[in-house]
């Protein structure tokens, strides 16, 4: 079994999405950012090494947001909520970052992956 990790980093009663630049079919999509976890990495550490890849910033992580999600055979999707310790994001592997309240979330709803979209509620909720 494979687990896939992302960060439901909230400031402020906002949550950071980052707008995929790859692979085509989900180009231009905006997702919790996050990626695979390693043999003998723990989940909460492959999403700090991930997150420090992509968006250039320390994070804390906390508990799970949702269920996990089925990507496909053997691999499944895990959120955890997270918070900024260090340093301001930076899309350094994604076309673009922003912050959105549940508000904003809602009403984007189409333009998000549709592996992330599974917790539309769930993150509208953890925003208060
Ligand atoms: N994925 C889906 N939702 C997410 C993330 C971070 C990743 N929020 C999917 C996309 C890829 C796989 O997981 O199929 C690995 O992610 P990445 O390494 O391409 O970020
Ligand atoms: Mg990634």
């Amino acid at each position: 079994m494979k687990t896939v990790v992302a960060a439901a980093i909230v400031r402020e009663g906002r949550l950071l999405l980052a707008q995929r630049s790859y692979p085509e079919e989900v180009a231009g999509l905006w997702e919790l950012p996050g990626g695979k976890v390693e043999d003998g990495e723990s989940i909460a550490s492959a999403l700090q090494r991930e997150i420090a890849e992509e968006l250039t910033v320390r994070i804390e992580v906390g508990e799970p947001v949702g269920e996990p999600v089925t990507l496909g055979d053997n691999v499944i999707l895990v959120a955890l909520h997270a918070w900024l310790v260090d340093g301001e994001p930076v899309a350094a592997e994604h076309s673009a970052v922003m912050w959105v309240t549940g508000e904003q979330l809602r009403a984007m709803a189409v333009d998000l992956v549709p592996a992330d979209a599974v917790w539309l509620e769930d993150l509208v909720g953890l925003l208060g």
